[in-house]
C-alpha cells in the first residue's frame, strides 16, 4: 500500500483548509485493512456533516430536490413509490454535486489515497436506504460487478443511522478479499427479487462478523471482500452511503464505447487508464 504523497490535487476541501496528510491512516489501520479486507473509522463525519447528509437524503427521498426519480429504487412488491419503501438511490454523484463533495470528505479521501495510492478517481456511489421491513442482500463481492481492473477498489460506507444487527447491518468474511473473484452464479430469490450470490459451500460462514456502527462512522471495504446485509426487522431506517474509489491507474474492461468519464479526486490521470 502507498503513503499519501505531496502530489494531491484535492488536498483541501470547502469544509477544511487542512492538508489531506493529517487524516492519514496509521500503519496499524493499513495493516488491518490489508489483512482483514475492511476497517472501521469511528465518527468519520462530524455531527454537523452527518446532519447535512441526513437532511439532504431526506429531501431527495421526499422528492424535494431535482434528483431524477428514475434513480430511486423501491423494495420488491412496493405498490407505490412511498418513502417508507424506498430501498436505494442509485448514481448519486452523477446527478447531484452534494455527493461528489461527500466523496472528497478529507477523512474518506485520505483513507482512499492511503489504501489505493496517490492517484484516485471516483468510480460511483449508491445509497442503501434499508427501510423498516427492508430485505436482505446476499453474500457477494463488488468487483465482479464492476468492469474495472485491478479488482482492488475501496468502498467507504458511511452510516447515516445507527447500524445494528436488528436493522440490517453489513456482515463480512474477514480475509476473503485475498481469494480473488469468486463464482456468483447461484440465483437466489429474496422477496420477489432475484439476486446472484456466492454459494454457501464456497464460504466459511463461521468466520462472519457484523459491522455495527454509530451514525457518522464509516466502514472501508475492499471490493473483493465477501459481504452481505441482513433484513431490517426494526421500525427504523438503516441508511448507508457507499462511495466507491479506484486508483486512476485502473483500466476499463467493459465496452470501450461505453467507458464513462470518471472524476479525478486526487493526484493525476494516466494515459490509457480510466
Ligand atoms: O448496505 C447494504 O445493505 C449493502 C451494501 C453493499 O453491498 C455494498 O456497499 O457494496
Amino acid at each position: 500500500m502507498h503513503k499519501v504523497s505531496g502530489m494531491i490535487l484535492c488536498a483541501y476541501t470547502a469544509s477544511t483548509s487542512k492538508p489531506l496528510e493529517i487524516y492519514m491512516l496509521s500503519s496499524e489501520q493499513i495493516e488491518t485493512f490489508e489483512e482483514q479486507g475492511y476497517l472501521v473509522l469511528e465518527d468519520a463525519l462530524t455531527p454537523e456533516q452527518l446532519s447535512r447528509l441526513d437532511t439532504h437524503v431526506r429531501q431527495i427521498a421526499a422528492g424535494e430536490t431535482n434528483f431524477p426519480p428514475a434513480h430511486l429504487e423501491y423494495e420488491p412488491g412496493a405498490e407505490d413509490r412511498r418513502m417508507e419503501s424506498l430501498r436505494k438511490i442509485n448514481e448519486c454523484c452523477i446527478h447531484d454535486q452534494f455527493f461528489v463533495d461527500h466523496a472528497q470528505h478529507p477523512k474518506l479521501l485520505a483513507a482512499a489515497v492511503d489504501l489505493l495510492g496517490p492517484d484516485v478517481k471516483l468510480f460511483g456511489d449508491q445509497l442503501f436506504m434499508k427501510p423498516p421491513g427492508g430485505i436482505e442482500k446476499t453474500y457477494h463481492q463488488d468487483s465482479p460487478y464492476f468492469t474495472i481492473e485491478p479488482m482492488a477498489m475501496v468502498t467507504a460506507w458511511v452510516a447515516i443511522d445507527d447500524v445494528t444487527e436488528e436493522n440490517g447491518c453489513m456482515w463480512v468474511i474477514p480475509g476473503s478479499h485475498k481469494r480473488g473473484a469468486l463464482d456468483h452464479s447461484e440465483a437466489w430469490m429474496v422477496g420477489d427479487r432475484q439476486d446472484m450470490k456466492v454459494p454457501d459451500a464456497a464460504m466459511d460462514l463461521t468466520k462472519e462478523q457484523p459491522i455495527v456502527m454509530t451514525a457518522g462512522s464509516c466502514s472501508l471495504h475492499h471490493s473483493l471482500l465477501l459481504h452481505r446485509s441482513g433484513a431490517n426487522t426494526s421500525d427504523r431506517f438503516r441508511r448507508g452511503l457507499a462511495t466507491h474509489y479506484m486508483t486512476a491507474r485502473s483500466r476499463w474492461t467493459g465496452d470501450p464505447a461505453k467507458q464513462p468519464e470518471y472524476q479525478l479526486l486526487a493526484g493525476q490521470t494516466h494515459e490509457g487508464c480510466v
